[in-house]
């Protein structure tokens, strides 16, 4: 999802303009016309010790999307490819959903980018500090679309999130992840690249952790509208067959940073074009 807000974009380009030859954390980089947070590399505890055990996981500098993928982004994918897609224009803020794995992962190579790992996924969430929640470690139904009707879903005063089904991307920016990444809680689960598996024991933090190479079930992450603040904490694990179709998963696009020159907007400085 683009945002067309001049302030952002003059923001994001005099911040880029700032810097030497590296952007900032949570800079934001347009590539292909989708903005994406840039994220520097680092080592950080993957999951939590109550559910499920930890792993220490060193990453290199990367892009993830702000946004989850909205049916007007995969509207254009589906027309090149003459895939059915029937969902009315009317609907393209929202994001895509009953997406099987195969075909967004085809999506992801179409748009130049790839799938997050599960662990660019959770550092992308829950940022340097690992926050339970991608904002904090502290539960606020205001901050996130999940499920109106469970336990704490209400705030004291009674109000909640406002979304009984699918929200518009972005438009939770108080529960932005330290990154800038947006609704990495809720709104629609995301489907991550890696299949499921225990997390590795090693005593070394591990180097670009992506899982096993073959699996049955993928990992889908950050829970969604249908869904408790359990299944929204930002550590969460959860998983399905990658054929699988469902109406609260979605998805969003990662990729290696530094990207290709050709695939960055104009605004880019020339500083930070390589390839
Ligand atoms: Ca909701
Ligand atoms: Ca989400």
């Amino acid at each position: 999802m683009r945002f067309a807000s001049t302030l952002s974009l003059l923001g994001a380009a005099a911040l880029l303009g700032a810097c030497s030859t590296t952007p900032d954390a949570g800079d934001i980089i347009v590539v292909k016309g989708e903005e994406m947070v840039y994220i520097p590399g680092g080592t950080f505890t993957m999951g939590d010790s109550a559910i499920g055990g930890t792993v220490r996981v060193t990453l290199k500098p990367y892009l993830i999307d702000r946004c989850e993928v909205t049916n007007g982004e995969f509207r254009e994918f589906a027309r090149r490819f003459r895939l059915p897609f029937p969902v009315p224009r009317a609907y393209d803020n929202l994001p895509v959903v009953n997406v099987d794995w195969e075909t967004i992962d085809a999506f992801a190579a179409w748009r130049s980018c790839r799938l997050p790992t599960e662990a660019e996924w959770e550092y992308a969430a829950r940022g340097p500090r690992g926050y339970t929640f991608p904002w904090g470690n502290g539960w606020d139904p205001k901050l996130a679309n999940g499920n109106d009707n469970t336990d704490m879903a209400s705030t004291p005063d009674g109000s909640v999130d406002g979304f009984a089904r699918l929200a518009p991307v972005g438009l939770f920016p108080k529960g932005a992840s330290p990154f800038g990444a947006l609704d990495m809680a809720g709104n629609v689960w995301e489907w991550v690249a890696d299949w499921l598996s225990p997390y590795p024991a090693s005593d070394t933090a591990i180097v670009e952790y992506a899982g096993p190479t073959t699996g049955e079930r993928k990992v889908i992450r950050g829970g969604s509208y249908r869904t408790s603040y359990v299944n929204l904490r930002s550590f969460h694990r959860a998983y399905q067959p990658p054929s699988a179709y469902r109406d609260d998963v979605g998805f969003r696009c990662a990729s290696d940073y530094p990207v290709p020159k050709s695939l960055v907007e104009s605004y880019l400085p020339d500083s930070l074009k390589t390839h």
